[in-house]
């Protein structure tokens, strides 16, 4: 009895913090705050328990949902001519949605995900809880494909931010704005043609606004439940409203999302009709950015940024495809944090809910790298512009300055420094390396037998 009594204790203990937001807001609550919110203009996040984003690093993007049945890229393969698929490949919109009815993830387990994450070094996760198709990971009761309607009202993204929470990792919802599953988004609408390619305001005069408005508080509902129902959200990650000619209500959803998590990390994509952030407490850059990554920084010193990219394939998940090499991988990493920057490699889960088998072998080789060099990449901060201080790239902690000797780039590092260091030791076999301080300069050389790893990392130590 008395256990029962306790258990039953236990269980109502670890329901706080579920069922509202951290600011006490229910789904109810949240859902009419927007009736009367101000906007207010934006200015990044201040709140203490937001700071942790520039530090962090290193995250990883999931791309999940009724795409991963057959493989094909998220959303993107059910319209038709679309660029930069193949389109050899394209899942008719009609299949494209009965794959809901197939989508049963039998062999989840979240916490398996989160553990090899952490091993690797990942310090957060973001998944997509719902991508542009519409079809929500979690049992809304907004729309028409969601785990509800389709899952019996299974819940797929509570393990995983129970898991996160668990283990220490901050957690953040990919939410895709546009959804053309609903009857009154435009653009592009399922039997899209990308051939013919059609832009402008989607409805004539005041329609158009009478229709967003609509839809918007269709996606306000969506979004009060995301913000209430797990506790602690860390960072909204969204995709493109993409919807012209209309307001969108920008700056009255920033503030409530402030409100109902007042920790909360925003990225700058709520909007793209214009190539103006309206709001965003980071800025993006995507796989484009991996040809320019050794040039300099993309965003002045002090903005916070985030390098995403597919691992593997596409965005969803891509069987059989090969993972990036290791070696670009760890480069990615490491230009990304010399620039302040945090990098967030993509994976897709298979529909059953088990990893690929090669996720896992990548996470074990970056654990292995992680084992001896976190420290170089993980909670450390930038140099303004180490390029013109240092013929590698350099990141650093405090007092402590880190040289990264990429593969294939040079062994003789150079860099100008005020004062000489007392030791400098390789993190991967923590010896010392011999150096010359010259004319405020210092000098080493890398013996080619010490050159092991994707990233050798000098520890410069004052
Ligand atoms: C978007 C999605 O369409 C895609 O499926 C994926 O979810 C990705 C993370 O985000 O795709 C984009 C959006 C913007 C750019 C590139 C891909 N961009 O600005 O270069």
């Amino acid at each position: 009895m008395r256990k029962i009594l306790i258990s039953i204790l236990l269980a109502g203990f670890s329901l706080i913090g579920w069922g509202q937001s951290p600011t006490g807001y229910t789904e109810e609550a949240a859902r009419r705050l927007m009736d009367t919110i101000q906007g207010t203009p934006f200015v990044r996040t201040t709140a203490p328990g937001a700071q942790w984003f520039p530090q962090a690093g290193f995250g990883l993007f999931i791309h999940w949902g009724i795409h991963s049945v057959t493989g094909t890229d998220p959303s993107w393969s059910m319209l038709s001519n679309v660029p930069w698929l193949n389109r050899a490949n394209p899942v008719s919109p009609k299949r494209y949605y009965r794959l809901a009815e197939e989508f049963a993830p039998c062999a989840y387990d979240a916490e398996k995900w989160v553990l090899a994450a952490k091993e690797a070094g990942f310090q957060y996760v973001v998944i997509t809880a719902k991508h542009h198709d519409g079809y929500c990971l979690w049992p809304t009761n907004y729309g028409r494909y969601n785990t509800r309607t389709c899952m019996g009202g299974r819940d797929l993204l509570r393990p995983l931010v129970e898991a996160c929470h668990k283990y220490g990792l901050k957690i953040g919802f990919y939410f895709s704005p546009r959804d053309w599953s609903h009857p009154d988004y435009p653009l592009p609408y399922v039997d899209y043609d990308y051939a013919n390619q059609r832009t402008g305001i989607p409805y004539e005069g005041d329609e158009n606004q009478r229709r967003y408005d609509v839809f918007f508080e269709y996606t306000v509902g969506q979004l009060s439940e995301l913000l209430t129902r797990y506790g602690q959200i860390d960072e909204i990650w969204f995709d493109g409203i993409a919807w012209p000619g209309v307001d969108t209500h920008d700056q009255e959803l920033h503030a409530w999302i402030r409100v109902l998590q007042p920790s909360i990390i925003i990225n700058p994509r709520w909007e793209t009709n214009t190539d103006e952030r309206t709001f965003g407490d980071f800025h993006t850059e995507e796989i484009a950015w991996r040809k320019r990554m050794a040039e300099g920084r993309p965003y002045p010193y002090g903005d916070w940024w985030e390098f995403n990219e597919t691992w593997s394939g596409h965005w969803g998940y891509s069987p059989g495809t090969p993972f990036r090499n290791f070696d670009d991988v760890i480069a990615a990493l490491v230009y990304a944090r010399s620039y302040g920057g945090n990098y967030l490699p993509d994976i897709g889960p298979q529909p059953d809910g088990r990893m690929r088998p090669a996720f896992y072998a990548e996470c074990a080789k970056l654990a292995e790298w992680m084992s001896k060099h976190k420290e170089s990449v993980i909670a450390t901060t930038d140099f303004a512009d180490w390029k013109s201080m240092s013929n590698v790239p350099l990141t650093r902690n405090e007092d402590i300055v880190y040289a990264h000797l990429l593969r294939g780039q040079t062994s003789e590092v150079r860099i100008r420094l005020d004062r000489r260091p007392v030791r400098i030791i390789l993190l991967q076999d923590g010896r010392d390396v011999p150096f010359e301080y010259k004319k405020h300069e210092l000098c080493v050389r890398l013996e080619k037998e010490r050159r092991t790893q994707p990233d050798d990392v000098l520890k410069i130590i004052f």
